[in-house]
């Protein structure tokens, strides 16, 4: 019975299988255990022998069940233990990355120069109103920036703000000076689009308030903003202009020039020195909510400029409409940079 137990024992290559030969051989009614049960029809003499024969064929049987028990069990956690091993010098899978809209790194270029000069950033509103849009910033009701044309008008009379300039008003009349900001925001305007004009983009705004500012800290301010986009050799040139909100006030351009010999003048934006009309307006505002009157006799700054111009430049994109049309041709390329 041993001879055909132990190459049965040694063929059983799972557990089941063992489990099933150890029932055949030493389980309840197994073929030894029957065999025992024989002994007692033996006569008492041959009871003995025969007695300790099985017993040492059974416990051949017992050691080689637990020995291929052990050696079963091994294998079954060695073959997990290789299933589920993890290689960790293997190099990582690419996860699909999102990216940052070229208009947000052009953004956060420019509050992280501003925020290193002491800036806050703050944002505002999208729908306002005509006040805080154009009178409390000294645009006439004749102002060409208020016609029907220019500006998205809402069914109750507010408006889509047509520039981030209405947010100076609103941080003014909750905070005393001396102040310095920018708003980053979208502003909208209707008006035909081409390659550099689209209804809806996005300005940043700058604000500083305080004892005798003037134009010099101006033209200072916007210079290292230019250094700060394009390096220590760019320059700023500034032409006079017309803003309602700004007394005096100028357009100005950054030039830039890089290795590969690009260089050109870039019209960014408007700027100038806040308008009296506006600190009044902005007095005005605060005196009927119950607060003080701290902006007269104040002097300050004001610049608004499109960051959109800087984007198409800095990332070559040669329609500004291609920013906004979702195609993600465009918007793919800036994946996974974040
Ligand atoms: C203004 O909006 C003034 N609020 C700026 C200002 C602020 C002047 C503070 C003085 C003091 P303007 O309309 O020129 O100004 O617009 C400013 C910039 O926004 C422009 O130089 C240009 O870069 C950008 N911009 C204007 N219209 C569009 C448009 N349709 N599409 C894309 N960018 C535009």
């Amino acid at each position: 019975m041993q001879h055909e137990a132990i190459p049965e024992i040694q063929a059983a290559t799972t557990l089941e299988a063992l489990q099933a030969v150890k029932t055949k051989y030493v389980g309840k009614s197994g073929l030894v255990t029957r065999e025992l049960g024989t002994l007692g029809k033996l006569p008492p003499e041959e009871r003995k022998t025969r007695g300790a024969e099985i017993n040492a064929v059974r416990q051949a049987i017992q050691d080689a069940l637990d020995t291929r028990e052990t050696t079963l069990k091994r294998e079954a956690l060695d073959a997990q233990l290789a299933s589920e091993a993890i290689d960790v010098t293997l190099p990582g899978l690419p996860l699909p990355a999102g990216g940052l809209h070229p208009i947000n790194r052009v953004y956060d270029d420019l509050t992280g120069i501003y925020e290193r000069l002491g800036y806050t950033v703050v944002e505002g509103p999208e729908v306002e109103d005509e006040h805080h849009n154009f009178e409390a910033l000294n645009v006439p009701w004749y102002h060409p920036a208020r016609d029907l044309q220019d500006t998205f008008w809402l069914e109750d009379g507010r408006l889509l703000r047509t520039h981030t300039s209405p947010m100076q008003i609103r941080y003014m009349v909750d905070h005393e000076p001396d102040l310095k900001i920018v708003v980053r925001g979208k502003v909208y305007r209707y008006e035909a689009t081409d390659a550099t004009h689209e209804s809806m983009f996005h300005q940043l705004e700058g604000l500083v308030v305080g004892d005798h500012i003037n134009m010099a800290d101006l033209k200072g301010t916007i210079a290292e903003m230019a250094r700060g986009l394009y390096g220590p050799r760019a320059k700023v040139r500034f032409q006079p202009s017309y803003y309602p909100f700004v007394e005096p006030g100028a357009d100005f351009a950054v030039y830039w020039d890089n290795p590969r010999g690009e260089s050109k003048w870039l019209e960014l934006g408007g700027c100038g020195m806040v308008h009296p009309n506006v600190f009044k307006a902005v007095d005005d505002l605060r005196e009927a909510q119950g607060k003080e009157r701290v902006y007269e006799g104040k002097t300050g700054f004001a610049f608004g400029l499109g960051p959109e111009r800087i984007a198409m430049l800095k990332y070559k994109i040669p329609d500004i409409r291609y920013f906004y049309a979702n195609d993600p041709r465009v918007i793919g390329q800036f994946r996974g940079e974040l």
